[in-house]
Parts: structure tokens; C-alpha cells; sequence
């Protein structure tokens, strides 16, 4: 079983929605960031980065003898499709251009969007250039993505990847970070096409509606 520790934010939503698309059951580990679960040892022993999400895979165990964990989404997606040979196309060339937009989003799409949500509800930081900064460039790279868009139906070429959920991961949330996406229609478009996929919605409805299983200790719930 692969154990998924997570929270419902757009980096923690990617994993779920990758698994479901992929047909993998998987256990929910749900961590209450706001009174830092992700800060704790527990945690910190599957993720010494303090953030979600984090994975388990019960059924392979690592040179310590201990089940594997991995964290990073970028990485923890990578492993998944690599493991379960799905959402990262078929030739070599269809593997590197979903690297190449997932790093993208890895590296910029998503501390870009994060610090313009960070800046506008941190009230105690001078925030109204670190706004406006961060916003232009979250649409600089909503633009690089519509211009992608434009020329393919998905972002690594003609199938969907793991790129994909990642950035709509995200991408998911441009309005709340300012960027008005009926500026740019091929990522609407888009945007519209994964949401109206099932496994999508069944990620998203399970991270928004937690049962049972997230109701015992963090250390229980990792055990
Ligand atoms: N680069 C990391 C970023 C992870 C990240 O920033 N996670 C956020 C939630 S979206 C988090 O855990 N925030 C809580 C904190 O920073 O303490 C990844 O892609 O996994």
C-alpha cells in the first residue's frame, strides 16, 4: 500500500490525483498544517523538508530495511509513474518533455503562485511590491503555458503526463493569486479538460471530505 501524507493545497492534491489516475489504492495520511504536524519528528523522519506531501510505499523497503519514503512532489510523481509506467508517455522524447514541464512547474510555477498568496494574507510584511512582483511573473509563466497550449493539446506533447496534474495542481488556483485565466484561453481550455476528468474529481473529493482514517495520531497514522 502507498501511504500519502498530504493536505489539501495544490502540492499536496498532485499525489492523490496522480494515484487515481493511475488506478493505485492509497492511503490517506491528512496533516493539520496549521498546528505544524508537518514540523513534527514523525514527520520529519519521512520528510527532513517539513512539507507535504510525502509518500510511503509499504512494499519496498530501503537499504535501512525500513519501507521507502519519498518526498519532493516532482520526485514522489516521477517515482509513481516510473513504478506504475503510466502519465509520462511512451518514448524517450515524450519522458524529457514531461520532465521539462514538470520541473517548470517545480521551479517556478509553483514558488511563484506560493509567494503571491503568501504576500497577500502575511500582513506583517511590506508586501505591496513583493505582490506585484510575483504576480507578473506568475503570469509571465501562465503565458509560457499558453503558448505551449496553443501548439498541444498537453503540456509534455499528445498525451497527458504527470506535467499536467502538477501544473493543474496549481493552475487550479490562478485567480485566487490574480491571474485572470480568460486571458489565456488554450490553459482554460485545458484547465477545463482536467477538471472534467473522474479521477480528478475523485482526488479532489476525497481530499475535501476526510473520513475515519484521519482520525488517529500522526505516529499511529505513519506506523
Ligand atoms: N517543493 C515542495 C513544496 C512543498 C510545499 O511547499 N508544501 C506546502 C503545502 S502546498 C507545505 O507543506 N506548507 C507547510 C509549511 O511550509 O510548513 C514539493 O513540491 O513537494
Amino acid at each position: 500500500m502507498i501511504k500519502v501524507f498530504t493536505a489539501n493545497t495544490p502540492n499536496g492534491i498532485k499525489i492523490p490525483m496522480a494515484l487515481e489516475e493511475l488506478g493505485i489504492p492509497y492511503q490517506l495520511v491528512r496533516l493539520d498544517l496549521a498546528n505544524r504536524e508537518q514540523k513534527s519528528p514523525d514527520f520529519l523522519a519521512i520528510n527532513p523538508n517539513g512539507r507535504i506531501p510525502a509518500i510511503i510505499d509499504e512494499d519496498v523497503i530501503d537499504e535501512s530495511g525500513k519501507p521507502l519514503s519519498v518526498f519532493e512532489s516532482g520526485a514522489i510523481l516521477l517515482y509513481l509513474a516510473e513504478k506504475y509506467q503510466g502519465l509520462i508517455g511512451e518514448t524517450a522524447e515524450d519522458r524529457i518533455r514531461t520532465l521539462e514541464w514538470l520541473f517548470f512547474q517545480i521551479g517556478g510555477v509553483g514558488p511563484m503562485f506560493g509567494q503571491v498568496s503568501f504576500f497577500k494574507s502575511t500582513e506583517s510584511y511590506p508586501s505591496e511590491n513583493a505582490v506585484a512582483r510575483f504576480q507578473e511573473e506568475s503570469r509571465r509563466l501562465v503565458e509560457v503555458l499558453e503558448s505551449r497550449l496553443q501548439r498541444s493539446p498537453w503540456l509534455a506533447g499528445s498525451h497527458y503526463t504527470i506535467a499536467d496534474i502538477a501544473n493543474y495542481g496549481w493552475l487550479r488556483y490562478a485567480e485566487s493569486v490574480g491571474v485572470e485565466l480568460e486571458a489565456y484561453p488554450s490553459v482554460l481550455r485545458w484547465c477545463e479538460a482536467i477538471g472534467l476528468r473522474f479521477a480528478i474529481n475523485k482526488a479532489i473529493h476525497r481530499a475535501e471530505n476526510p473520513d475515519a482514517q484521519f482520525g488517529n495520531s500522526l505516529r499511529d497514522r505513519a506506523a
